[in-house]
């Protein structure tokens, strides 16, 4: 079987990352890999985010090493909360307080609904410490002004896909993980690690 480094700490992305996959592939991500640096992202888009991560994991970890950049972007508030999807409401990976923050955001900006949206991911797959592929996935939708749902994580239960009623809180994961941004990413991924 092969090795995969998911350049993440975040288990929810390696879950569904993991089940994108299949049984091909060994998977592993940070938290199983102290040794492995996480480090800081001082990129201002999702690529740029994506390359620091893959490559600071794969100057470590010999094989092949996927990262995964990702956030919401709402029209109404110019883009936000983008690559500052993790700690919109101040900690990283407050997932309940950042949700409250883009509800009271959305609330006062005065623009009606629908607020339109897209999730996106940048992935970048690193080899010895370099960049040797990037893809990128995005979904539209529309964020909705009260949370639906327990699936997922993030933002998923304020985020109905175009073409759906559902949030992705309330989707299947299997319904989540073919149409996600996550998912177009790792179409194309799965593409190249294939070969
Ligand atoms: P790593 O950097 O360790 O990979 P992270 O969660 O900090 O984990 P990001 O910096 O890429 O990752 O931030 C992603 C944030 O965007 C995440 O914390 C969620 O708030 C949001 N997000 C990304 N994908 C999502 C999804 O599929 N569903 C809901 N929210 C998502």
């Amino acid at each position: 079987m092969r090795r995969l480094l998911i350049a993440t700490k975040n288990a929810h992305k390696t879950a569904e990352i993991r089940a994108m996959l299949g049984a091909d592939w060994e998977v592993s991500d940070l938290t199983s890999h102290p040794e492995v640096p996480a480090p800081e992202e001082t990129g201002t888009t999702f690529a740029e985010n994506a390359r620091i991560k893959a490559e600071a994991a794969s100057r470590v970890f010999s094989g092949f090493v996927l990262s995964d950049d990702s956030g919401l972007e709402v029209d109404a508030l110019g883009g936000d909360p983008g690559v500052q999807s993790a700690l919109y409401a101040g900690t990283h990976g407050d997932n309940a307080g950042n949700r409250a923050k883009l509800m009271r955001e959305l609330r006062t900006c005065g623009a009606p609904q629908p607020w339109r949206a897209r999730f996106r991911c940048a992935m970048a797959v690193a080899e010895n410490g370099r960049t040797v592929a990037e893809f990128d996935g995005r979904v539209e939708g529309q964020v909705i002004a009260e949370e639906r749902g327990a699936g997922g994580f993030g933002y998923d239960a304020l985020f109905v896909p175009d073409g759906y009623e559902g949030t992705f809180g309330e989707l299947s994961a299997e319904v989540k993980n073919k149409l996600s941004h996550r998912a177009r990413a790792m179409e194309q991924a799965g593409r190249f690690l294939k070969k």
